[in-house]
């Protein structure tokens, strides 16, 4: 398999489970200003969207869409290590939290790495955020190590890397001790640390 990504990008989200999981792939950067890849092929001949992360198989077929390529990798390489089994109600919590990642986080952070983006719409990105941001703080802030529980799953390390923009984009998750707490248990982890090494990360938070 090989992962078509930008650094620091949602495309660290499957980076992430790909180590976790311990399976064999290899890395290839896009540039995402000129949408080409670095062996110099024209990434929208790969994936048309556009955008990382886009996931080749060992067949050739490309898989697009993070959440959608985090679940795959769980169900087809590790059935219930990293996502419960589909048709269950724990999955379908689970399911609930990526989708809620993807089009509520994620895509509110968006707006927020356009610079030219007028203060009065930075402003009503960011409220809008920190309503989404403080559901998740209640949802860490009861005891739970992470989003399902106990147990680290393909939602974690999603919501870890959205997390992981907020600071350079200006938005103080210290005050969300839940929060805080989630992001450096997750950055501790052995994966965590070799996906962020890999993409020239920095470690620490
Ligand atoms: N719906 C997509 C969104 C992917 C996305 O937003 N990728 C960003 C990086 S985090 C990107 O490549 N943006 C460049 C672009 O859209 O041109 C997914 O969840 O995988």
């Amino acid at each position: 398999m090989k992962l078509f990504y930008a650094a620091g990008a949602c495309s660290l989200s499957p980076h992430i489970v790909l180590r976790e999981l311990g399976l064999p792939f290899s890395l290839e950067s896009v540039d995402l200003k000129t949408r080409t890849t670095a062996s110099g092929a024209d990434f929208t001949a790969i994936n048309p969207k556009g955008y990382v992360p886009a996931l080749q198989l060992d067949d050739g077929e490309i898989l697009t869409e993070g959440a959608a390529i985090v679940q795959y990798l769980a169900d087809a390489h590790a059935p219930g290590r990293l996502a419960p089994a589909a048709g269950t109600t724990a999955r379908a919590q689970l399911d609930a939290h990526l989708t809620f990642i993807s089009a509520e986080l994620h895509k509110g952070f968006s707006p927020l790495f356009n610079p030219a983006l007028a203060p009065e719409a930075r402003a009503a990105a960011v409220a809008n955020l920190n309503r989404r941001l403080d559901v998740v703080e209640t949802a860490l802030a009861d005891g739970r190590t992470f989003l399902t529980g106990s147990d680290f799953s393909i939602a974690d390390a999603y919501l870890f890397v959205v997390l992981s923009w907020a600071k350079p984009l200006g938005l103080d998750l210290t005050e969300r001790p839940g929060l805080a707490a989630f992001s450096a248990r997750v950055r501790a982890r052995d994966a965590v640390q070799a996906a962020l090494a890999a993409e020239g990360l920095p470690m620490a938070a």
